[in-house]
């Protein structure tokens, strides 16, 4: 018996018992996170379930317009609530208690039961039943087969949720962790999303100018370290107000795999300083074997996946690459 098999009827006795169920979207989230938590919200609606889904710390991107249900999410922060209205939070795709919101620590337990549904390697398992498979290249993968377990109806609203999110975190399926299964999950999906080239076209083909200028920056503001085995990109706080980034277009991920392209490049990174003394790094790696940015992020009080992890240092932006190129040398061995 996987670990899906043997935590859904634990998950399911859970939410029957529930009344009030609360969903989060992680900080700047991706399809997979905004998807699993529409699709988990129209199961648990098909159960009778009360759901509330909030965006918490950031805005939803306007990419994911299309996605059925996304007018539903409430622009709250998870600070903002009153949990004692809520019998059970469900926390999905987010590898540490960090991921339901970055503007305070969250402290578990908290006064309401919770459930972690995830597939970060690095995850805790921070809540009091935690469905963790780190295998799976996609929380809406897990979902899908979590929902087919419990015997739900599939509709056009939850497969179309579910595939933006596979399709997505899997790199439009060329990421390792992508199987056969991922395959046939999706291939079972889009039977009811036969329109899912425009799903997607609507998503990838959104950018305003003001991404492009974030975008100019970015690589505009390479270096390399450790004889060319780091591609770096560093954006100061200053750089970006010179720069007159709008705030919502300031996406290191976007830029991500413009870095990891680069052949020599074995390990890259964005680094943002949102705010002074506030950097956001996203790691990328084209060998999460060899090189694992899993581990490099969890030094750094951070997490993720082997070639794909992220970490939140509050120091000046010098100081953060200093730290950063010191721990690769060492860990890596460059
Ligand atoms: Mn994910």
């Amino acid at each position: 018996m996987n670990e899906i098999q043997a935590k859904a009827p634990v998950i399911l006795a859970e939410i029957q018992k529930a009344n009030s169920i609360l969903l989060h979207c992680h900080p700047s989230p991706d399809p997979d996170s905004v998807g699993s938590a529409l699709a988990m919200k129209f199961t648990l609606e098909q159960m009778g379930k009360k759901v509330t889904v909030i965006s918490s710390d950031s805005d939803i991107p306007r990419g994911f317009n299309h996605f059925p249900g996304i007018t539903d999410i409430q622009r709250t922060n998870f600070f903002e609530l009153d949990l004692k209205k809520f019998d059970l939070f469900i926390i999905q795709d987010s590898g540490s208690s960090g991921m339901i919101s970055r503007f305070k620590p969250i402290t578990f337990p908290l006064p309401i039961r919770t459930i972690v549904i995830d597939h970060h390697v690095s995850n805790p398992k921070y809540a009091d039943i935690n469905l963790v498979e780190s295998s799976y290249p996609a929380t809406a993968q897990l979902l899908f087969e979590l929902f087919l377990i419990w015997d739900m109806e599939m509709t056009h609203d939850i497969a179309a949720n579910l595939f933006m999110g596979i399709y997505s975190d899997t790199g439009g399926f060329k990421y390792p962790g992508t199987t056969s299964r991922t395959f046939a999950c999706a291939g079972k999906l889009i039977e009811f999303v036969p329109e899912f080239p425009k799903l997607i076209s609507d998503m990838e083909n959104s950018n305003t100018p003001g991404f492009i200028t974030f975008e100019a920056l970015a690589l505009n503001s390479i270096r390399t370290f450790l004889n060319g085995t780091l591609g770096f990109s560093i954006m100061s706080n200053k750089a970006l107000a010179d720069a007159k980034i709008p705030k919502n277009e300031i996406r290191g991920d976007a830029v991500s795999p413009i870095l990891r392209s680069v052949e020599n490049w074995l390990v890259t990174a964005v680094v943002i300083e949102l705010e002074p003394g506030n950097v956001k790094i996203s790691f990328r790696s084209k060998d999460g074997d060899m090189y694992d940015v899993s581990k490099l992020a969890s030094m750094l009080g951070g997490g993720g996946h082997a070639a794909a992890s992220g970490a939140t240092l509050m120091m000046p932006i010098e100081d953060a690459v200093s730290l950063v190129v010191a721990k690769a040398k060492d860990l890596y061995n460059l």
